[in-house]
């Protein structure tokens, strides 16, 4: 496998100014002729030969300037066409290739989805449609003519500005797109179908009117309203929050069937899974109108952060997507409940970031080397790089973060540029060293934060220790400090926050102090009664803090702290606590389970609390989220089952408030997904879940009840799989019903259906979805399906994918070997499921071993799955 490395960047020895592309679609296959103007960047030498990727195409001709070359000045291999000796001044270098996009299981590149044409580039994929120079710091004007088939492919789309369209003879018809803004070819799009659409505008800031549209499947438009209210909100919110408007006179978006992963920010034409555009009540749930509302937001903030200003290579992803991961998370908090968001977010990082970065697959959120870029699409490039700008925002302010931004799209805009680049815009406009900041893009690992307190009553001194350490990851044996903003307050024993006279001994502004060493010891003075310390508040840092706080101290925070985040969290450590020392073999006592109980009630009973954050709050940590506590020789039968029975010690005593408050909660009003009716639902879909988790009396009926009278798919889902999850008696008959009536016929729902079928925790699950996937019917070259059980079964079913039997890691390893033939990034992202093995016990641990050795064996892997494998078992 060939390993790129940042060291190794290097200004290509030409760039391609210009590209002129010629389309030519039919049902049999798609010539693309491309005519490409070319100049040698400065300082390039005579006789440089000039090489164009290409993946999986077949060459027809190659021209320069009109004439044709001869056999012996260009060589075409797999990846590459070379120009032995091109001129050493500006050219037209024409190449003709055929490619077949029938045949394109990849999703990379252009492929038919459905009946429709469409694209996927990033981050590789531009080379499967044409030879050029696939790198993101070649910015080239796009100019695309589309011609196809007039029945099957009535609608014709590319970037920016429809400048002419007619009929082409033979029954077919043409267009042709122009996209004034320089851009790298990982932004093209193309998309060509029979499509319906919704058409509306915008008129940005300066009164420039932009024609919105979002097409889709005929007879879906209604489903796109949602996405649409998104898009406008989020173009209104880019220019009161960071004052960016929209460049183009059109926005489009599209939503294909088969897609690789949520959607893509191709320049004017964003190309959409599906799954994140159609929404209605009856089938789309509180959860998908969230997604989204966030993704759609997502990738129309891509237009400023990624597209006019975009990344000089892969190495920087995460300058175009931690930014905008964190400006998505803004809007999303000014448009809904900041600590709601707050919390919900930090409940993804932690699921899907920490055993990222304390597992076999870290990387830095800035990694130095790859061998597969597309394996770096992930947690810690997406969530911790929010968490790396977020902390930057902390620590500058809020308007001292505004003028690094605005500097920022004032220095680089229209250029590709690196971390670098963005860090120094912040430096210079607040005048400070960020030196030392850096770090935190450079160096994996989830920091450990460990804290210790002392009072002295005498001398009224209270006094904090931090200690920060990050453990060793694959190709970093050493780390250092890094800079983190721990967010405070100093908690009296009336609940109310406490000053103090003095500080010595660390950085302490105001409500934050900053520690940037491997250890502080800060003392405060003048404070008159011991405080309990609220630490990390905001989660201000992506580190895990272990809480030193006694149970008491921990519940007294969980009444008082005025930062919902730490209220919220104060309630996770205490049952964190339990959890992690019951299975350590120290059961918990009556007490103490009764004082998270009476804590519990106190939350759900509050006035002041909203109903989303009471929903977050009634819970106890995941299942894998307490693994990853204990860290080691994990058995997640013993996990699952000592949850299972502190959840019921903790809820069954409140049944009876549970139900009073789950039948309060119920409403007749008819859906709407605004804040407030989506924190109503999930409130009382919580408590159903309790109650038939805690084995409440009539809690089976219940949900069934609610299953059947359903008035939306977020309450028929709930009731679901709340019976699913604790395998009630009605749960099989449930879950047939549900494919009887509400999946068979729609695919996003039975994803659903898939789901929440292979995250049962009871045996037969695996023979279940062996039976699923083998059904003919079963499409699986659609990665939404192929995620929707794969996925659900790695990440959500501990004790089904680890069975202590291995048969759990050998489907899923036999899994991956089948379809990567097909997708190798599904495949790739089924396989990095196995992440968790190191942390098993002994008997798990060779069990995945085998599994993982024997699908090494297999040979002929993508360099997807292979590039995991290697990793994973290093
Ligand atoms: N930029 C795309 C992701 C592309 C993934 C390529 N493997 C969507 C996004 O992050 O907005
Ligand atoms: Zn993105």
């Amino acid at each position: 496998e060939q390993t790129i490395y940042l060291k190794d960047y290097a200004v290509s020895p030409y760039r391609i100014v210009s590209a002129d592309l010629d389309f030519k679609i039919t049902e049999a296959d798609t010539r693309v002729r491309a005519q490409l103007t070319i100049e040698p960047n400065p300082g390039t030498a005579a006789g440089t030969p000039l090489v164009l990727d290409g993946d999986e195409l077949a060459l027809g001709s190659v021209a320069i300037d009109g004439a044709p070359l001869v056999q012996s000045a260009y060589a075409a291999d797999a990846t590459s066409l070379t120009i032995v000796e091109p001129p050493l001044r500006r050219f037209v270098l024409e190449t003709e290739v055929t490619i077949k996009p029938a045949g394109n299981t990849k999703l990379m590149g252009l492929y038919r989805s459905g009946g429709t044409w469409c694209t996927q580039c990033e981050a590789e994929g531009f080379r499967r449609i044409t030879y050029y120079l696939d790198r993101p710091d070649n910015l080239a004007v796009f100019k695309v003519r589309i011609t196809a088939p007039q029945a099957v492919a009535p609608v014709l789309l590319s970037n920016g500005n429809l400048i002419e369209q007619g009929d082409a003879g033979d029954g077919m018809h043409f267009a042709v797109w122009e996209d004034p803004f320089p851009k790298p070819s990982y932004l093209f799009a193309l998309v060509a179908g029979d499509l319906g659409s919704i058409t509306d505008s915008f008129t940005t800031a300066s009164g420039r009117k932009v024609d919105l549209a979002i097409y889709c499947t005929h007879g879906k438009e209604d489903q796109c309203l949602w996405a649409m209210d998104s898009l406008k909100r989020s173009m209104a919110w880019d220019e009161r929050r960071f004052g960016r408007e929209y460049d183009l006179d059109i926005f489009n978006i599209v939503a294909v069937s088969d897609f690789n992963f949520g959607a893509m920010e191709n320049k004017g034409l964003n190309i959409f899974n599906d799954k994140l555009v159609f929404a209605q009540p009856e089938t789309a749930t509180d959860a998908d109108y969230d997604g989204i509302e966030r993704v759609i937001a997502h990738e129309y903030f891509h237009n400023w952060t990624g597209n006019r200003i975009t990344c000089r290579d892969w190495f920087q992803l995460c300058l175009k997507e931690g930014l905008t991961v964190y400006r998505d998370q803004e809007f999303t908090s000014d448009e809904r409940s900041r600590p709601v968001k707050r919390i919900s977010d930090v409940v993804t990082l932690r699921a899907a970031q920490f055993p990222e970065d304390g597992g076999p697959l870290a990387h830095p959120a800035r990694p130095s080397q790859y061998d597969e870029i597309n394996n770096f699409y992930t947690a810690t490039v997406y969530n911790k790089g929010a968490e790396i700008v977020r902390m930057l925002a902390t620590l500058l302010g809020e308007a001292g973060f505004r003028k690094g931004m605005d500097l920022y799209f004032e220095r680089h805009d229209g250029e590709a540029t690196t971390i670098e680049a963005f860090l120094a815009v912040f430096a210079e406009a607040n005048d400070v060293d960020l030196e030392q900041f850096k770090t935190w893009y450079l160096q994996a690992g989830t920091p450990r934060l460990s804290v210790s307190d002392s009072y002295d009553a005498a001398s009224q001194t209270y006094t904090l220790n931090l200690k920060q350490e990050t453990q060793p990851t694959p190709g970093q044996p050493e780390k250092s400090a890094l800079v983190l903003p721990i967010k405070f307050a100093l908690i009296g024993p009336n609940g109310s926050e406490m000053s103090w006279t003095g500080v010595t001994g660390g950085d302490v502004r105001q409500d934050m102090i900053v520690l940037d060493a491997a250890s502080a010891t800060i003392t405060f003075s003048g404070v008159p009664s011991k405080p309990v310390p609220s630490l990390l508040r905001e989660f201000s840092a992506p580190v895990s803090m272990d809480s030193a706080l006694s149970q008491a101290d921990q519940l007294f925070l969980a009444q008082h702290d005025s930062d919902p985040f730490n209220r919220w969290q104060a309630l996770q450590d205490v049952g964190m606590g339990l959890a992690v020392a019951a299975i350590d073999g120290t059961p918990w006592s009556d007490a103490s389970v009764k004082a998270l109980s009476q804590a519990m009630a106190e939350t759900l009973a509050s006035d002041t609390l909203d109903d989303a954050f009471k929903a977050l709050a009634l819970s106890l940590p995941a299942e894998a989220q307490i693994s990853r506590t204990i860290g080691k020789e994990i058995d997640p039968d013993r996990v699952h089952k000592v949850r299972k029975e502190l959840l019921k010690a903790v809820f069954a005593p409140l049944a009876l408030e549970m139900l009073n408050a789950y039948l309060a909660l119920s409403s007749e009003a008819p859906y709407a997904p605004d804040a407030a009716s989506t924190g109503r639902r999930s409130l009382r879909n919580r408590l159903l879940a309790l109650m038939v988790a805690s084995d409440c009396a009539g809690a089976v009926g219940l949900a069934a009840q609610q299953y059947a009278g359903a008035r939306n798919m977020t309450d028929r889902l709930a009731a679901l799989s709340a019976s699913t999850l604790a395998w009630t008696p009605d749960a099989a008959k449930l879950l047939g019903d549900f494919h009887a009536n509400f999946a068979a016929n729609d695919p996003l729902v039975l994803d659903k259906w898939l789901a929440v079928t292979a995250s049962v925790p009871e045996d037969g699950v695996i023979e279940r979805i062996q039976a699923v996937l083998a059904d003919p019917g079963f499409p699986k070259t659609n990665p939404n399906r192929l995620r929707s059980l794969m996925g659900s079964f790695t990440l959500n079913n501990p004790t089904q994918f680890a069975r202590a039997d291995g048969a759990g890691f050998r489907f899923v390893a036999d899994f991956v070997a089948e379809v990567d033939k097909i997708n190798p990034q599904v495949a790739a992202r089924v396989l990095t499921g196995f992440r968790i093995w190191p942390m098993l016990d002994q008997s798990r641990r060779d069990a995945a071993k085998v599994a993982l050795g024997g699908l090494q064996t297999k040979g002929s892997l993508s360099r997807n799955t292979a590039d995991i494998l290697a990793r994973m078992l290093a």
